[in-house]
């Protein structure tokens, strides 16, 4: 090139600035990594001790009662500072300690900084102690698989996202020999403690931890973890002990930006519904926050389509209508239609629809067969050596092995958990999602929604109805009342004359619809001619026929699934400090004895000057419920709750972000994730919520 001096490549990447901007390094991570997360109160004390709660109860279950005996008593412990403690409780609290720290189950923003916490507060206390990693989640207990923390390590990963640092899976301890394997490691290791960073499963595999290493003076702490929202804990009267884990905002506030710029997308390109199918298994937490963060034109929740009771049906029908209780797929798919068709009236064929990712697990036929299905797979597994999936690979043979069990039940008379009608009706489905329903279920023997399809089985649903209605006539783009006139008077015709021919609504409202038996051009040229506005065999004025091609929708889609970029995502101010405090309670709880504990904050839901380091008891939140076709102690997964003040002021303004009048949508950006910045949002909108909403503040 003239004027230029020749370069070699090498030149280049030598040059400080090029490796300066080309560096694994970027500016952002150098001020995550220098972060220093605010530290509750009683944190600032040297030492900290635990003060038994005794105002909060729990009804104990009675399987708990007998295979936990040594934690079952335990009760919510809150960690208090002290400045002075006498001799023996300093050097009790001081004394080296060996702890191991696991990450179990889906990454959520916020992990490092637990680890952080726990390394900072156990080195503070005695630089001697060791804190190894296990890697791989659980195997690399039953495995022995560690590394030791340094300084160096944690340094990197501070107020970062992932598990990068040790990594995760989602292996369960769940048999006498993964245990026995797993309290071998302890022992090889020396461990005081053990510290489990998880989810509901990987809580109660805590407790049962707890319980086989009580004898040999093994701490087990678990640590809530999950980005879903759904591991809150309450005590029996309702007080609230953990409102949210950790990892939840910041999933919720990365998917939320990537879905608002979506938001802008579509209200500027005017030309596609967004489908945003949004992660968390079961519950619609996630969904729910993503609805206020966004104020997105349609969003649903799980839990409300459960509820839901379809009043006509009852009314129309004379005895009791059992199928007007829940929602099917199909009735799902026509109060979409409903929404996508009243904004193309307002001439908005566009929009943005948020849908939880776990949604099928609350319409009705579905449930039954994902419960059916699990108790089936889960039959066969434990009463062959092989299993289900390896036995059966191919859909055609899976299909085949449910036909047989259909013709048994019918050949026997017998009750059978699949009779013909399950079988035809399963039949009945798309190919693609009976192969997603059938899919593999995961170590903890849950349904793994994440694989499965869920928004495209209701967008064919949804396109086939919005195809209806267009045929009926009632699924029309509104064209506003200026572009009307415009176009017409500049074709020198009498938009006036025209109006009450075409339109049903002429001269009343901004977006005009044109006739629902105005369909095609034909029925365009014959209702013309009716009323005298051409001539038998005349062609349709030009302009008249490109207003009437404009009030035809063409339903596009594209498709969404917010999910493993949330939970990768970096924290937020929110996350990075609540997971850090939870590594400072860890210790706490680890140097002051305790073991079967969950570490968690209280009131985070208010304030962070009211946050209280607590740890909760976890055999007592535990009670027997179906899983993988056996009852078996866990902890209740929560839901979101229809009363709650967040869903109902979700509700409340549901019409308001639908939009479906003229006028700008009601878009909300909360921008990206910070963890610094005055206009952080200090927590999750649901949580203010809730916490407002129940209070008199
Ligand atoms: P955890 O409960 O382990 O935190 O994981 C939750 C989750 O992110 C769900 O929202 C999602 O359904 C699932 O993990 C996906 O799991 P996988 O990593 O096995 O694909």
């Amino acid at each position: 090139m003239p004027g230029k001096e020749p370069f070699t490549i090498e030149d280049i990447l030598k040059k400080p600035q090029i490796q300066k901007i080309t560096d694994d390094v970027s500016a952002d991570m150098v001020e995550r990594r220098a972060y220093m997360p605010a530290v509750c109160r009683v944190f600032s004390s040297p030492y900290t001790t635990l003060k038994e709660q005794n105002q909060y109860k729990f009804d104990i279950d009675k399987e708990a009662r007998a295979l936990l005996p040594g934690i079952i008593n335990n009760k919510v412990q809150a960690i208090a500072g002290i400045d002075s403690p006498d001799e023996s409780f300093r050097e009790n609290y001081c004394k080296k300690r060996i702890i191991g720290i696991v990450f179990s189950g889906g990454p959520a923003p916020g992990g490092h900084n637990v680890i952080a916490g726990l390394y900072d507060a156990a080195k503070k206390a005695n630089p001697e102690s060791k804190i190894y990693g296990f890697l791989l989640g659980p195997d690399g207990i039953i495995e022995n698989e560690t590394v030791e923390l340094t300084e160096s390590m944690v340094n990197a990963y501070r107020n970062l996202g992932g598990f990068g640092m040790i990594k995760t899976g989602r292996t369960k301890i769940d048999t006498k020999a993964k245990m026995a394997l797993s309290k071998e490691t302890c022992r090889r290791l020396g461990l005081n403690a053990l510290v489990i960073v998880g989810g509901d499963d990987s809580n109660t595999n805590a407790a049962f931890l707890a319980q086989e290493m009580f004898e040999d003076g093994i701490q087990v702490i678990g640590v809530p973890k999950t980005i879903d929202g759904d591991l809150q804990v309450r005590d029996a009267d309702g007080n609230v002990l953990c409102a949210i884990s950790f990892g939840f905002h910041s999933a919720a506030r990365s998917f939320s930006n990537d879905i608002s710029n979506l938001c802008s997308d579509s209200s500027s390109d005017v030309k596609y519904w967004h489908i945003c199918k949004v992660m968390g298994r079961v519950a619609s937490h996630l969904a729910l926050e993503v609805e206020l963060q966004t104020h997105a034109n349609l969003g649903f929740i799980g839990e409300e389509l459960a509820d839901y009771i379809d009043e006509e049906r009852i009314k129309k029908s004379k005895e009791i209508d059992y199928t007007a209780y829940g929602m099917t797929l199909r009735h799902l798919s026509r109060v979409i239609c409903k929404g996508i068709v009243r904004r193309a009236a307002a001439g908005k064929n566009y929009g943005v629809m948020i849908v939880p990712e776990g949604i099928l697990e609350f319409i009705n036929e579905i449930e039954v067969f994902i419960i059916k299905l699990n108790t089936i797979i889960a039959e066969y597994n434990s009463s062959h050596d092989t299993d289900f999936h390896t036995d059966f690979p191919t859909l055609e043979e899976k299909q085949e092995y449910l036909r047989r069990l259909a013709r048994r039940s019918r050949e026997e008379g017998s009750f059978s958990i699949w009779n013909t009608r399950d079988d035809d009706l399963f039949n009945d489905l798309p190919e693609f999602f009976q192969e997603g329903l059938l899919t593999e279920r995961d170590a903890h023997g849950n349904f793994q929604f994440s694989l499965v399809e869920t928004e495209k089985v209701l967008m064919g649903l949804v396109r086939d109805y919005l195809d209806e209605l267009k045929e009926q006539g009632v699924y029309k783009l509104g064209i506003e009342d200026a572009y009307y006139r415009k176009t017409l008077e500049k074709a020198g015709l009498d938009p006036d004359f025209f109006g009450p021919i075409l339109f049903t609504n002429y001269g009343k409202e901004k977006y005009l619809i044109v006739k629902p038996t105005i369909m095609s051009i034909k029925t365009l040229e014959q209702e013309l001619a009716k009323k005298g506005a051409i001539r038998k065999d005349e062609k349709i004025p030009a302009a008249i026929e490109k207003i009437y091609k404009k009030s035809v929708p063409s339903f596009k889609t594209q498709i969404h699934f917010y999910g493993y970029d949330g939970r990768g995502s970096d924290p937020t101010r929110f996350d990075c400090n609540y997971a850090y405090n939870l590594g400072l309670t860890v210790f706490s709880l680890i140097a002051n004895g305790a073991t079967g504990q969950m570490a968690a904050i209280k009131n985070v839901e208010k304030n962070f000057s009211r946050w209280e380091p607590i740890g909760i008891p976890i055999a007592p939140l535990m009670h027997l419920e179906e899983r993988k076709g056996k009852l078996t102690l866990v902890l209740e997964r929560a839901l979101v709750d229809l009363n709650s003040p967040a869903f109902q002021v979700a509700k409340a303004f549901r019409e308001k972000w639908l939009a479906a009048t003229p006028g700008e949508d009601r878009f909300r950006r909360p921008g990206p994730i910070r963890f610094a910045g005055k206009s952080e949002e200090d927590r999750p909108i649901t949580l203010v919520l809730n916490d407002l909403g129940g209070s008199s503040e």
